[in-house]
């Protein structure tokens, strides 16, 4: 049966959101990154990059959200859009789109306003000023279609799901009402019932939530090593 490592993080809850939107049988695989299992010789045996998602689907073994995304998406022939040049090249730009600018932005953003040690404005700034620019393209994307492809529900808009959910905690209570399409979006994907199960997936594990001296050094490996 697929293994899927998960945590209950934005990158594991759009991978969740698929396995449990297709139907596929899986056995979910907790990986706690706050006790340091993503460390541990057989997970970067899977995943190199030592981060959650991956999966493991007989002998091929897939990390990186959006690539399993695309991996399922090509796997079960759901949740994807014509095999057109046009639509593909559009599916691909914005699930590139995500992963490289939404997702790391918006980490980092999270990261600087609540983890750092030092609340340094220029970086608060900087990652803030980001992930509200990268919400905007999507929020402007979907003021003119239901879906990030469309008329119908991909695995661009699991991606976005994936991140979206976290805009009050990545900017704030208020910033809600700046993206009121993206919104809509959000708010209709949570309220399926593959979402839910995949959120609850979370509380099938109880994953350490303190972020403690353990968790800084798992997640934060830059603080017990200087190399600027
Ligand atoms: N590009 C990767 C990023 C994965 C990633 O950053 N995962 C986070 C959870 S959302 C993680 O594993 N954090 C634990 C750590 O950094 O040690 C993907 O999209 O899967």
């Amino acid at each position: 049966m697929l293994k899927f490592y998960y945590s209950g993080a934005p990158n594991p809850m759009k991978v969740a959101l698929m396995l449990e939107e297709s139907g596929l049988a899986y056995e979910p695989i907790p990986i706690d990154t706050r006790k340091g299992d993503q460390h541990k010789p057989e997970y970067l045996a899977i995943n190199p990059n030592a981060k959650v998602p991956a999966i493991v689907d007989g002998d091929a073994t897939v990390f990186d959200s959006n690539a399993i995304l695309l991996y399922l998406g090509e796997k079960t022939g759901q949740f994807l859009p014509a095999n057109t040049p046009k639509a593909r090249g559009e599916l691909l730009s914005w699930l590139m789109f995500v992963a490289s600018g939404v997702g790391p932005f918006t980490g980092q953003s999270v990261h600087f306003r609540q983890y750092a040690p030092e609340k340094i404005p220029y970086a608060l700034n900087r990652y803030m000023y980001e992930a509200q620019r990268h919400f905007a393209i999507l929020d402007a994307r979907l003021a003119t279609r239901r879906y990030m492809l469309g008329e119908t529900y991909s695995i661009v808009d699991m991606a976005v799901w994936g991140w979206a959910r976290l805009v009050p905690t990545a900017l704030g209570e208020a910033a809600w009402a700046k993206f009121p399409n993206l919104k809509r979006l959000i708010d209709e994907i949570s309220a399926r019932p593959a979402a839910q199960r995949a959120t609850a997936l979370r509380d099938k594990h109880k994953f350490k939530t303190e972020m403690d001296e353990e968790a800084r050094r798992a997640m934060f490996r830059h603080l017990t090593e200087t190399v600027a």
